[in-house]
């Protein structure tokens, strides 16, 4: 199996938390940063880009750039709970990940290739989920290593999805000026400089024993960094806990026969998740939050661990009987937590059950084949109709 690395590198993050956040401020040159004049900005919003601003510049330097800039004050706690958000949905596409910073982390995609038409749809997947759940715009790169990976994401922003194919990677690192390679700071910068070597290609091009007068046992690196090639690991500093999906929805719901539904299509959502990751979950949690915005969670331990949708959405049903009903429904939330491999013999179970399996396990392929509408359940079609219904009466 080729190895598919993703890096998801959000658009200037605390900007964007801040012109989401007040949407006066959205279209305009925000500033995050110390807003004493002596302090630094952390961060720009690409309007205030434009103006020459950047991360880690005084901020006396950026009102004298931008007079008429929105500079705010970081609200550090927000950004850490969006960060913690994000890795979340990037945990429900890779049982493991490694963050980088608060808005940065890789994780392998390898697994998922089978699950989408193209490691392409893989990156949009992500991208609309992070954008659907936090209202952020995120880049990703694609690409077969962490350091063409990391690349990948920076060459497409904002708003990209850039994949470094297998055979491309010395064509498309060519261009690129050396202070671009991993891992070359200033001092080594000037050292490439000082040898000729200017570009990413020119290196390319340099025996390994020529640098190694310069560069000493680092040569050997750079080198291979040069020509695309990286083994390293995804290191995961944070392994998936538990597996979920919920929504909130524009108008509060009280029809039982729509909740109900939406707790299948939610389950159904989980059961895909947990498969494509090769898990089973023992816990389901069933969360509601009422237009009061009340919230109630409650969670059952099954037997054995399940990855059906036929199980998750039973053992919602039953914690849906321990809660009152009283106003109407804003959110719904399943998760499966207890995390363990799935139960293979199949000899375990009663004959309904193996069916099921059977069942789930021929759709997922389909939809491996031929796409997510190829073939799904009938409940799925009528959301459909019912997100049509909804966005005509926008209209
Ligand atoms: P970056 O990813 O480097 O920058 P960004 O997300 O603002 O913009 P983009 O990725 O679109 O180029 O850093 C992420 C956050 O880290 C950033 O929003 C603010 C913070 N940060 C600092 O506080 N100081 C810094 O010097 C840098 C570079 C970032
Ligand atoms: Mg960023």
């Amino acid at each position: 199996m080729k190895r598919w690395i993703m890096h998801v590198d959000m658009d200037a993050f605390f900007a964007s938390v801040e012109q989401r956040d007040h949407p006066e401020w959205r279209g305009k040159p925000v500033i995050v940063g110390g807003k004493a004049k002596r302090g630094v900005v952390a961060t720009a919003s690409y309007e205030a880009r434009a103006f020459g601003v950047r991360s880690a510049m005084p901020s006396a330097k950026a009102h004298e750039l931008c007079p008429d800039g929105v500079f705010v004050a970081p609200r550090m706690d927000v950004y850490k709970r969006e960060s913690a958000k994000i890795h979340e949905i990037m945990l429900h596409y890779a049982p493991a990940i490694e963050p980088i910073s608060l808005d940065e982390a890789f994780m392998d995609i390898s697994g998922l290739r089978n699950h989408y038409p193209s490691v392409d749809a893989v990156g949009r997947a992500i991208k609309e989920e992070i954008r659907e759940k936090t209202g952020l715009i995120a880049s990703a790169g694609i690409a077969p290593n962490k350091f063409l990976a990391k690349m990948a994401s920076d060459m497409g922003k904002p708003d990209g999805l850039f994949i470094i194919p297998y055979g491309k990677e010395i064509e498309i690192l060519a261009p690129l000026p050396i202070r671009k390679l991993w891992g070359v700071g200033h001092v080594t910068e000037k050292k490439f400089i000082e040898m000729g070597i200017e570009t990413i290609g020119d290196l390319q091009k340099t025996p390994t024993n020529v640098l190694k007068s310069i560069l000493g046992n680092q040569a050997g690196m750079f080198k291979k960094l040069s020509l695309g090639i990286d083994n390293r690991p995804i290191e995961s500093r944070r392994v998936a806990k538990s597996i979920g999906d919920e929504s909130t929805y524009e108008t509060d719901m009280t029809d039982e026969n729509e909740i109900n539904r939406q707790i299948a299509l939610h389950s159904d959502v989980v059961a895909q998740r947990l498969r494509k990751q090769k898990l089973a979950g023992r816990t389901i949690s069933l969360k509601i939050r009422f237009a009061s915005f009340r919230t109630v969670t409650r969670s059952i331990t099954l037997e054995v661990g399940t990855d059906l949708q036929e199980d998750i959405y039973e053992a919602a049903m039953k914690l849906k009987e321990k809660i009152y009903f009283t106003e109407g429904v804003r959110l719904i939330g399943i998760t499966a937590s207890n995390l363990c491999p799935p139960v293979e013999t199949i000899d375990l179970f009663s004959d309904k059950r193996e069916k099921q399996s059977r069942a789930e396990r021929v759709m997922d392929k389909i939809q491996d084949l031929f796409g997510k509408n190829a073939l799904r359940r009938a409940i799925w079609l009528e959301e459909e109709k019912r997100k049509n219904q909804s966005d005509e009466k926008e209209k």
